[in-house]
């Protein structure tokens, strides 16, 4: 049992599951076993019916398929179907928030108003759209549409990609691998990777770069700018984590998935008079809502609605009996979820047309009618109370204070002191040596890795070393239940230097910076940090790293990409599915770093994982000629 997860509400409610016979991704993952050696090591090629082949990876049966193909390039074809895989799921999201922001700027919207105005001013000057004179509505409508263009552009470059580091954008430009439009480079993946098309591992490689670079400067950025505009920017909240945030006397309404849209105007809904009276009606002392997955970190940021748990607890929230409906929308939602809901009074709804589950209710989100749509699912929520099964609500206890909501904009600002915006303390920081350097932890869960542990692990053993880790999607979620995101946490954890810091400033050694499309804000950071000055020229002269310890999704692969892609050590905690293909996984992991300024690596152990981001930053520190690390 142990080996499952390090969080002990998730260990009780995985032994409640299996007392009463209800299976979950765990026990499915053990049923695979022993899973498909070729599909792990990425030499199984389904692109074309003269196959499926597959590369003998001890070189003595097939080591070509019918067409040819060699292990490199079917592996290779194969990983970059995940990088688009990935970027269009990140950046549909972006245009789904872009159409809202159209839609509200021109009223045709219920439920949404332009909350982040400074940000629109902002974002409307880096996209030289006029603002004098014009009403703010005008100016979205603007913003909206120039966003929009970026998706089906032809040609060019992508807007974002031009708050990159001078030096980066050059080094891009002279590889060929500039995103011309985010929509393209997606599809050029998807016309390269044909049967016959492009068969050389580095320059499927080469497009595969170009589209997540599409994905991180482009739909991520769009869908994280855009939230910012209509929803409002992030700011430091104090909020709770872990299944124990479920209450047992409330109705408790879970909002599982990935779009604001939704769970923006759930947060409203939860709050009407009306409902909160029906609740009461019907015994309930009143509504809480709580989040799962990036959901819970978008709510979770702007509105400080706790978090019920990360990916592998959406089965366990359902098994603790007291949730009254779940809401999902698109991404990370297990098709297990509906049949595992019929053992529980548990209602989930679907709301997405893009994404249908087998055995849940499906009311179909209009923006046009989003409070009333919002309202009508709370309310079956609300009227789902009461056929609650006492016998079957087990909600544990554990649940932990955490601080979340920092953006680029705002974590440095704390750090500057109130009236001064600057990230000069933080480049100072590091050039003294207080700071070693910085990490961001991101990503998945998996159950191939001791639930949380990857994640936990990892930023405990660089907050020790005066590392400043910045956290998003599961990864954040499941540093909140282990008390990381906590300003006491560096008391308990942190180095002398990160220390130092975090007390003077009063923020976590581990900074929340959203949802996995925030990943664009740790982008954004970097920047910010470059032009502050005293670190280099590019984003690949910082002493930073980024490491996913328990990535699952087609997605991660994306961000994986695009971070390295942008001249940053990436480790992972699992390899990419390619060690069957010997050039290709030598280009990733050891020629990338003079082609594009980092490697990567794969390492299961957080601890080890852990040494070689150290030696990367000394490393890093060393070439840029700082002092050494002042609490070493
Ligand atoms: O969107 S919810 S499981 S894919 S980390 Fe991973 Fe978690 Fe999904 Fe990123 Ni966010």
């Amino acid at each position: 049992m142990e080996k499952k997860s390090v969080d002990k509400a998730s260990l009780e409610m995985i032994e409640i599951g299996k007392k009463n016979g209800l299976e979950t991704a765990w026990d499915r993952y053990e049923k695979m076993l022993p899973q498909c050696g070729f599909g792990q090591l990425g030499i199984c090629c389904r692109v074309c019916t003269m196959g499926p082949c597959r590369i003998d990876p001890f070189g003595e049966g097939a080591q070509k398929g019918v067409c040819g193909a060699t292990a490199d390039i079917i592996a290779a074809r194969n990983l970059i179907r995940m990088i688009a895989s990935g970027a269009a799921a990140h950046s549909d999201h972006g245009r789904d928030i872009a159409h809202t922001l159209l839609m509200a700027s021109e009223d045709k919207t219920q439920g949404y108003s332009i909350k982040g105005k400074k940000r629109l001013l902002e974002l409307a000057g880096e996209m030289k759209i006029k603002i004098e004179g014009r009403t703010e509505k005008e100016i979205a409508h603007d913003v909206a549409e120039k966003a929009f263009a970026e998706f089906g552009q032809q040609h060019g470059e992508l807007q974002f990609t031009h708050r990159a580091p001078k030096k980066r954008q050059e080094l891009w430009r002279k590889l060929g691998v500039v995103p011309r439009g985010i929509d393209r480079e997606i599809v050029e993946i998807m016309h390269r990777t044909h049967i016959g098309v492009d068969n050389d591992h580095e320059n499927l490689i080469k497009q595969g770069i170009r589209a997540s670079l599409g994905d991180g400067w482009g739909g991520s950025m769009v869908a994280t700018d855009l939230s910012d505009v209509l929803f409002g920017e992030p700011t430091p909240v104090r909020s709770q984590a872990n299944l124990g945030v479920l209450k047992e006397d409330e109705v408790n309404i879970v909002v599982h998935g990935h779009e604001p849209t939704l769970s923006d105007v759930i947060v409203d809904a939860a709050s009407d008079p009306e409902l909160v009276k029906l609740a009461k009606e019907s015994g309930a002392k009143g509504i809480n809502l709580a989040g799962m997955c990036c959901t819970a970190n978008e709510v979770l940021m702007r509105h400080g609605i706790p978090v019920a748990g990360n990916f592998l607890q959406q089965e366990l929230a359902i098994i603790t009996g007291g949730v009254d409906l779940m809401i999902v929308d698109v991404q990370c939602i297990m098709p297990a979820l509906g049949s595992l809901a019929q053992c529980y009074h548990t209602k989930i709804i679907s709301t997405s047309p893009k994404a249908k589950f087998p055995h849940v209710q499906h009311v179909e989100f209009d923006e046009h009618k989003a409070f009333d749509i919002a309202k009508k699912i709370v309310r079956m929520g609300v009227e789902n109370y009461k056929n609650r099964k006492k016998e079957l609500v087990n909600i544990p206890d554990e649940k932990m204070d955490l601080v979340a909501g920092f953006t680029a904009e705002n974590v440095f600002n704390l750090l500057g002191g109130k009236y001064r915006a600057t990230y000069r303390p933080l480049n100072d920081a590091i050039i003294s040596g207080r700071l070693r350097g910085a990490v961001g932890i991101v990503g998945c869960n998996n159950p191939k890795i001791k639930h949380d542990s990857g994640h936990v692990l990892l930023a405990k053993e660089l907050i020790k070393k005066d590392v400043l880790v910045v956290v998003t999607g599961c990864s954040a979620i499941a540093d909140a239940k282990a008390g990381l995101l906590k300003p006491e946490a560096a008391y308990e954890y942190a180095g002398k230097g990160l220390k130092e810091i975090c007390e003077t400033v009063g923020i976590p050694p581990v900074l929340h910076l959203g949802s996995c499309v925030d990943c664009s804000r740790i982008l954004t950071t970097l920047c910010h940090v470059i032009n502050e000055g005293g670190l280099g020229e590019d984003i690949s002269d910082l002493p930073v790293a980024g490491a996913a310890p328990e990535w699952m999704s087609e997605k991660a692969v994306s961000i994986a990409f695009y971070v390295a892609s942008s001249g940053v050590y990436t480790v992972l905690g699992l390899p990419f599915p390619v060690e069957g293909a010997r050039e290709l996984t030598k280009l990733l992991t050891e020629k990338f770093d003079e082609k594009i300024g980092a490697n990567f690596a794969f390492e299961p152990d957080p601890i080890k994982a852990a040494d070689l981001i150290i030696k990367h930053l000394d490393k890093k520190r060393e070439a840029l000629k700082l002092n050494p690390v002042m609490y070493d």
